[in-house]
């Protein structure tokens, strides 16, 4: 069976071999394994703590969590009593169906509508569905959003967010390099003292000091590559894009962090989190990522 269902989660598996899983909380993707040229067996490429508590007691600490509608601490007037990386990653979706089983991919829906709790913080007409899908070395996520307000009142009823996908990449922190970045602006979040935006200098960013930068207008074509490994990003409508590692002082101090998690990952995340992007009623965007393994003979950047 490509689809196979439980009551929390659902697990996709390809007929080459590459599979993933994905938790109705959070639409959080907990898991992603594929081969790749070297490597025929298909092995894991995304992080999650095993600290990290899969029980829907708190958003989980690693895989793909779906950031909705606020980054980070809220900043638009309509956010004001969300909680930090909005509710999306911490509310149970709702299975829609599978898409797409076919040879090239596999690819399930799931959907999250306002409920009760979700309008006692934020009442606003929303729809969202998440398509996940999955190829021989590929993973995809398509975020929908839609304002379904059928108000024909003047100003219009606009829905205006961010959202962003927060992927705990696998790879070892001292030695990757994430490429495409150089010359692009970014709010340097462990940088406190200053103000405003750098400009990036680098050609491949590391992360082997505690990095907290929120790239704006990226390019949305991005590398990750470490000796032995390396994935490739495309992302569509996703303009800024954020690079997180804490190292091992504010690493610590993450309490479902598993010791010396930091040395496993790098974040990098794809987002709308620069201003807010804006939906007038009945209308939807789309915001889409595409991982794929690059293959070592492919590898532009070692
Ligand atoms: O995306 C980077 C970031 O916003 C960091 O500032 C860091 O705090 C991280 O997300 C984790 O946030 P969380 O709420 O999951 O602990």
């Amino acid at each position: 069976m490509p689809v196979e269902q439980s009551a929390d989660k659902i697990i996709l598996k390809h007929p080459k071999g590459s599979s993933a899983e994905l938790l109705l909380y959070g639409a959080t993707v907990i898991s992603w394994k594929a081969a790749d040229k070297l490597h025929l067996e298909p092995f894991e490429r995304l992080f999650v703590s095993s600290k990290a508590l899969l029980d829907g007691s708190k958003p989980v600490r690693g895989g793909i969590p779906v950031v909705f509608p606020c980054f980070g601490a809220p900043s638009h007037p309509e956010h004001a009593r969300l909680s930090q990386h909005g509710f999306a990653r911490n509310s149970v979706w709702t299975w829609d169906g599978i898409v797409m089983d076919n040879e090239a991919g596999v690819s399930v829906r799931l959907t999250l509508e306002p409920t009760s709790g979700i309008q006692a913080v934020y009442n606003k007409p929303f729809h969202l569905s998440y398509v996940v899908t999955l190829a021989e070395h590929q993973l995809s996520t398509d975020l929908h959003v839609k304002n379904t307000s059928t108000s024909t009142d003047f100003p219009p009823d606009v829905l205006e967010f961010q959202a962003l996908f927060h992927n705990y990449i696998r790879a070892p922190s001292s030695s990757v390099l994430i490429h495409s970045l150089e010359n692009l602006k970014y709010i340097d979040k462990i940088d406190s003292s200053f103000q405003g935006l750098k400009t990036e200098t680098r050609a491949g960013v590391d992360v082997k000091t505690a990095t907290d930068s929120v790239y704006e207008d990226a390019p949305q074509n991005y590398e990750l590559t470490w000796p032995g490994g390396g994935l490739s990003l495309r992302t569509t409508h996703l303009k800024d894009v954020v690079v997180w590692n804490p190292q091992a002082e504010a690493g610590s101090k993450i309490g479902d962090m598993e010791e010396g998690g930091w040395e496993r990952y790098v974040c990098l995340e794809p987002g709308h989190v620069r201003g807010f992007a804006k939906i007038e009623p009945g209308r939807t965007w789309m915001g889409q990522q595409v991982l794929s393994v690059i293959h070592e003979e492919r590898r532009m950047h070692l």
